[in-house]
């Protein structure tokens, strides 16, 4: 029988007209650009998730987290295929002066912020799959 399709939640955290993106070294879009996140725990709220898993991830302390849309991507090609449905939410950081710390070197290669308009390549999938239909993250008044 098939898994289980699981729920992710990924952050845009946004400073400026940039995003942290960190190079996942991960089964699953190894040496790929996403966004910090995590699978969404037994009783969180999405907020609470995002929170939680932007400081396990980065340090960052976040505000203001709203839910932006949701993906659905399939990942049949890999050696245990995966369907999530991942939960995109936006945030701000707390204190614009925090820097992020790459806390979970096992699992990626490190985080920085990148211009929206001259991401580093090659974007995760499920996050390529977004940008390609056209979406933004920022609000309307920041762009
Ligand atoms: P956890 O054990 O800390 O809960 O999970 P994780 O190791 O941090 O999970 P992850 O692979 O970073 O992400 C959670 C799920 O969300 C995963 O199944 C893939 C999915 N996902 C997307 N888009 C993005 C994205 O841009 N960033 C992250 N981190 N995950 C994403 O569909
Ligand atoms: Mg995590
Ligand atoms: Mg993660």
């Amino acid at each position: 029988m098939s898994p289980a399709p699981v729920i992710g939640v990924a952050v845009f955290l946004l400073k400026g007209n940039t995003v942290l993106l960190g190079r996942r070294r991960t089964s699953i879009g190894h040496n790929t650009y996403a966004l910090p996140g995590g699978h969404l725990e037994f009783g969180e709220s999405f907020e609470e998730c995002a929170a939680r898993e932007v400081k396990e991830e980065t340090g960052l302390d976040i505000k203001d987290i709203q839910l932006l849309t949701v993906t659905n991507t399939l990942f049949s090609e890999a050696a245990k295929p995966l369907h999530v449905v991942a939960v995109i939410m936006r945030a701000f950081l707390s204190d614009p002066d925090q820097l992020p710390q790459n806390m979970e070197p096992d699992k990626c290669h490190g985080w920085d912020w990148y211009d929206w308009t001259n991401l580093p390549q090659p974007l995760f999938r499920p996050l390529e799959t977004m940008l390609q239909g056209g979406f933004s993250p920022f609000p309307t008044d920041l762009k």
